[in-house]
């Protein structure tokens, strides 16, 4: 390991100049920007717990009014990432949305990509490019770069669900900005998961003689997921992931560019140890609870709760409960690592 020359053994006539010249030396902060082994890390495995996440919500419902809000989101902030950071992960921006009967959060679209995994209420519908998504629990629906979305509430009760996005990735880039729209018109037909690509396998024939759709499938309703983790479970030995992987149709790719999206089943009583990985993740428990241990903290998590995993964590995660599954849904930047060509997975000491 080399010994390496640091800013003060400088002379201050020189730093002054390269100062002044708009210059910087890599020597001394070589090893921060490159430390060996394993990156640095400044955020915090955490637990954002719904029974503090959702007054706070409901709270802002009646201090601010839709028109003065746009989107009326809350920002689950890492605590190691600073006071006020906006993201839960360096690459990931979870919001958490609130829409009251009646409201609607008006069209724009933008350049960072989104998604929304419904927590609570019924009657609420996201159009996206004219496409009408019903919102239920667990539903998770895409709003991709570039597509216009306006978010609706038809029903009699509160409507809240998680938001996705790679706001910190587009915005590092300076790259981050939005185009308000007109309200949308709505086709006549229900979304995509109802009708050409209602069910894994099938594809319209003619969309293999066409240019694939970036976005063939918007929504991916938690029903036919959950069925579908059920079923994966009866083949999987116990202690071995039951994971599926929300994709693309038409690629069999993950759906977005930069973040992931999975869906995970612990059986009752069931500990999983994934290997360790260089991407970050958010996981969101839609059903049942139980306990993960992160790099070492043990935090304890239920129905709707919201954890951040750092990048290349130790993790393991229990199903504290006896008698019923525990799903959960997991969003990470492996998409975005994996086409920078540094993605990797460690396999476990033993
Ligand atoms: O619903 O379009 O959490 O534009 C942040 C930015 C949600 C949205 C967020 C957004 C949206």
């Amino acid at each position: 390991m080399m010994e390496l020359g640091t800013l003060e053994e400088l002379p201050v006539a020189y730093r002054e100049k390269l100062a002044s010249s708009s210059l910087t030396p890599l020597w001394p902060m070589m090893r921060a920007a490159l430390p060996y082994d394993k990156p640095n890390r400044r955020t915090k495995p955490h637990v954002w717990a719904w029974s503090d996440v959702r007054p706070s919500l409901l709270e802002a419902g009646r201090l601010t009014p839709m028109e003065k809000a746009e989107r009326r989101v809350l920002i689950l902030s890492n605590p190691g990432l600073g006071l006020g950071a906006v993201s839960a992960t360096p690459s990931i921006f979870i919001g958490m949305q609130l829409i009251l009967p009646g409201e609607s959060a008006p069209t724009h679209k933008h350049s960072p990509s989104a998604i929304r995994m419904v927590i609570e209420g019924k009657g609420g519908y996201t159009t996206v490019q004219g496409e009408r998504c019903p919102m239920e629990k667990g539903d998770l629906i895409l709003t991709p770069s570039g597509l216009w979305h306006e978010h609706g509430h038809e029903g009699t009760d509160p409507v809240i669900w998680m938001d996705a996005l790679d706001l910190p990735i587009v915005g590092s880039m300076e790259a981050a900005y939005a185009v308000d729209g007109d309200l949308q018109n709505v086709r006549g037909e229900p979304d995509s998961s109802q009708t050409r690509y209602k069910r894994s396998g099938l594809v319209p024939y003619n969309s293999l003689g066409s240019r694939r759709a970036d976005y063939p499938l918007i929504r991916y309703p938690w029903a036919e997921v959950r069925d579908a983790l059920n079923s994966l479970a009866g083949v999987t030995a116990r202690g071995e992931a039951v994971q599926l992987a929300y994709v693309n149709p038409e690629t069999g790719r993950e759906c977005l560019p930069v973040l992931g999206f999975s869906a995970l089943m612990l059986r009752p009583g069931e500990t999983i140890k994934p290997v360790r990985r260089t991407s970050s993740a958010v996981l969101h428990c839609i059903e049942g609870g139980g306990q993960a241990n992160i790099d070492g903290e043990a935090l304890r998590f239920s129905e709707s709760d919201t954890m951040a995993i750092p990048t290349h964590a130790e993790i393991e995660i229990t199903n504290t409960s006896p008698t019923h599954p525990t799903f959960i849904f997991q969003v990470d930047d492996a998409p975005m690592q994996r086409k920078l060509g540094f993605y990797e997975e460690f396999a476990r000491a033993k």
